[in-house]
């Protein structure tokens, strides 16, 4: 099943998410065949990257797939978006996210890991691991603080409410909103600029800003510390109430075990 389309034209790329029945929902063949459309890019040598979902779509990505959510695996929650991170900061050229539509969970995490992020005013951020009970990857805070800065990526996670577009953008976050009748031809327009400037350069700058934003190894104890609290809370009661009330959309009723 085909999840992504990719194009090149003139030395851009653009990928999109086209898993639009379950709302760009990250499951293991949707984040492996985005990782093979980022290589696709690279061998073709495109400049420039553009991360979207269709043309006027109401949700971006609702992030992690909750129906191939395993309670038993621990890393299943950071393998695949750790490696879609990491593919979207080493292609060697930059990463515009295109964003119209809602974006959730791990779908932030995938924005939050691009270079820009150009996004429609009706967009909203949530990451609601306090809504599931769940618990979230250091690996992915390691991307979400630096992008948001700890106080902000705070309110984010304990609130667990939608952060409005335009308060990202005061905040720095993204780097424009733009109306939707225009937004592809802005984003057109500054992935142009930018493959016409010297890729070689940008590639090292790309690096060197990745190498300076993502704090060093992460001390052994704190991932450690991290696996063991993520296996207890994917095999709390919580949890399961968490994916239960998100099912039936319904109020979460949480007992703290
Ligand atoms: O019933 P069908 O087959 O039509 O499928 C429905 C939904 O089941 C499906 N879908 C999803 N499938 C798997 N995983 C998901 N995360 C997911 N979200 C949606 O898409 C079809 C249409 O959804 P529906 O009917 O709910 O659409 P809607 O327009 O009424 O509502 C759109 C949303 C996005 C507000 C709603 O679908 C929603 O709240 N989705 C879950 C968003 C969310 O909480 N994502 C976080 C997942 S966990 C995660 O990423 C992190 C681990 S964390 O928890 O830390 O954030």
């Amino acid at each position: 099943m085909h999840h992504v389309r990719t194009e090149i034209h003139n030395d851009i790329g653009t990928i999109t998410m086209c898993r639009s029945d379950k709302l760009n929902a990250f499951n293991s063949q949707l984040v492996a065949q985005i990782i093979a459309a980022f290589d696709t890019m690279q061998n073709n040598a495109v400049r420039v990257v553009i991360l979207r979902a269709e043309k006027g779509a109401k949700v971006w990505s609702a992030g992690h797939d909750i129906e191939s959510l395993d309670a038993n695996d621990t890393e299943g929650w950071q393998t695949g978006l750790v490696a879609l991170g990491d593919a979207i900061r080493n292609v060697p050229v930059p990463v515009i996210a295109l964003v119209e539509g809602s974006v959730w969970g791990f779908g932030c995490e995938a924005a939050f890991s691009c270079d820009l992020i150009v996004a429609v005013p009706e967009t909203s951020f949530a990451i609601t691991p306090a809504k599931l009970g769940a618990p979230y990857p250091v690996s992915g805070l390691r991307t979400i603080i630096p992008r948001l800065g700890p106080n902000l990526a705070k309110e984010m996670l304990f609130c667990a409410a939608p952060l409005e577009a335009s308060r990202l953008y005061a905040q720095g976050v993204i780097n424009h909103v733009i109306c939707s009748e225009e937004i592809e031809g802005f984003v057109q327009e500054m992935a142009d600029r930018i493959s016409h400037l010297a890729p070689l350069s940008i590639a090292a700058l790309k690096q060197q800003i990745t190498g300076i934003t993502r704090t060093d190894p992460l001390p052994a104890k704190i991932v450690l510390e991290s696996k063991e609290r993520a296996a207890k809370l994917l095999g709390s009661e919580d949890f399961r109430e968490g994916i239960s009330a998100l099912k039936a959309k319904r109020r979460p009723k949480f007992q703290g075990k």
